[in-house]
């Protein structure tokens, strides 16, 4: 019997432990974790690693000659039920690319992610609690940013999105799993929505009021992006699915992208999910985790640069409907990420790690201000794309 997938409504309909309860036992030995993936020298340093919201990281330093590092997470599963699939996707995935760069040379740097094997060649490894690990290289001499300092920074984040795509534009969606059914789907998030809405006393605060009124004058344009999928105007591709610009890898001497991580969710979708997921988290220069609400512009001038980074490379293999749902992509990622933030929050924190109970409320207002500040701005942000292509 084959076994139903996990969809994304199971995360919040209440059959899961909150992630606030998976936390790291203090007692696990993260160093017999990580010596699963050492082949060579002893680890001298474990340290959590980034800010994810789904995943535990961290970055382990080998003791060899050139102090090794690489990343180990522990996968989130319950958010990603089948990780086993996710790392299919990442072999499938990384393979594809070594073999185009290898056929096709850059002529600049570009670095893959690779996925490390266990001293027993398998690519992840399961503790006996039955925590899923796994452990990936780290791009050597590069670091991230929360935030895009200027317009040549948004060039190098479009430029690595492009690249991203470009990459596997020749790769059929069909070879990779549907590792998270429902993720960016937004007419799914509003059917759960309206399900939990259904089921929960929600607090009449003027910021839950906000959100409830927001996504009510939303939601028969919420369907946009699926609606042109479903007439066969958007093509399924492989996507990232998260390139938020955190997610992209700079190098530490020339400032240039040389690498997109964050692997999970590579998978089949539409680039418009990548496109506006990267707009909405590069030109909110107020950042994701703001609490002034009133600071959180969407900023066109930035906007521009990813773009034009972006279709420098990906020109060649968008078409016109694809430019003619730009826009909309860009509004759309930001009103559903809010969307899933503020489900998260009227389901109880369940999805999204928090650091106090309504630090997911908080998030989704940031990304309907987004979301306003976009909408306020369309004939601005419809003209640059039109000059751009
Ligand atoms: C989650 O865990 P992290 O930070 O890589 C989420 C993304 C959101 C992001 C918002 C699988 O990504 O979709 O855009 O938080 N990932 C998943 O910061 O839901
Ligand atoms: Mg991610």
């Amino acid at each position: 019997m084959t076994q139903r997938m996990k969809t994304i409504d199971d995360v919040w309909s209440g059959d899961m432990t909150n992630v606030l309860t998976t936390v790291i036992n203090p007692l696990q030995n993260l160093t017999v974790v990580a010596d699963q993936f050492a082949h060579q020298g002893s680890i001298i340093g474990i340290r959590p690693f980034g800010n994810g919201n789904i995943n535990d990281t961290f970055l382990v330093t080998l003791d060899d000659p050139s102090e090794t590092r690489f990343i180990l997470q522990r996968i989130n599963i319950q958010v990603f039920r089948h990780p086993h699939l996710i790392m299919r996707n990442m072999c499938l995935f990384t393979e594809h690319v070594r073999d185009r760069l290898q056929c096709t040379p850059l002529s600049r740097r570009w670095d893959v992610p690779q996925v490390l094997f266990t001293v027993d060649a398998q690519d992840h490894w399961q503790a006996a609690d039955g925590s899923f690990w796994r452990a990936i290289s780290f791009i050597d001499d590069s670091e991230s940013f929360d935030t895009l300092h200027d317009v040549e920074h948004a060039r190098e984040v479009g430029y690595a999105l492009g690249m991203f795509h470009s990459l596997i534009s020749d790769l059929s969606p069909c070879r990779l799993a549907d590792t998270l059914e429902g993720f960016h789907i937004t007419p799914l998030y509003l059917q759960h929505y309206n399900k939990i809405l259904a089921k929960t006393r929600v607090s009449q605060s003027p910021e839950v009021s906000y959100c409830l009124q927001f996504i009510r004058d939303r939601q028969s344009w919420a369907s946009i992006l699926e609606q042109a999928k479903a007439s066969g105007k958007l093509p399924l591709r492989p996507m990232h699915g998260d390139p938020k610009v955190n997610n992209v890898m700079f190098d530490t001497v020339t400032g240039q992208a040389v690498s997109l991580v964050d692997l999970d969710t590579v998978k089949p979708g539409l680039v418009h999910y990548d496109i506006g997921d990267c707009l909405r988290s590069g030109c909110n220069t107020a950042g994701e985790e703001t609490e002034h609400w009133d600071t959180v512009y969407f900023e066109p001038d930035l906007c521009r640069g990813i773009l034009q980074g972006y279709l420098s490379v990906a020109n060649n293999f968008l078409t016109d409907h694809d430019h003619a749902y730009l826009y909309d992509a860009i509004c759309l990622i930001a009103f559903e990420l809010g969307l899933r933030f503020f489900i998260d929050y009227l389901a109880g924190n369940v999805y999204f790690k928090v650091k106090y109970p309504e630090h997911n409320l908080s998030r989704a207002i940031v990304q309907f201000k987004l979301a306003e500040s976009i909408e306020a701005q369309e004939r601005t942000i419809r003209t640059l794309i039109q000059d751009l292509r």
